[in-house]
């Protein structure tokens, strides 16, 4: 089954850094969808939580350059 976590991450100034985190969670085994909006510095991700966990996907977003908190 599947699983949604919201993430909180600050520091994207455009598209682009909202189109490079997506791509990053993508590439990440047990990820179903993410969108990433940068105009509210949130990312959505649902996600296989038998394959991959909120705190992964947190650490991949900050390895990419910006702030993630996970809100939800
Ligand atoms: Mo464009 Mo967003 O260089 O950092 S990807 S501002």
């Amino acid at each position: 089954s599947k699983a949604k976590a919201v993430f909180s991450v600050m520091g994207m100034t455009c598209s682009a850094c909202a189109g490079s985190v997506e791509k990053a969670i993508k590439r990440l085994p047990g990820i179903h969808d993410a969108v990433v909006d940068v105009l509210n510095n949130r990312a959505q991700v649902l996600f296989y939580p038998n394959f991959v966990n909120e705190e992964t996907i947190r650490e991949t977003i900050e390895d990419v350059g910006f702030e993630a908190t996970l809100i939800q």
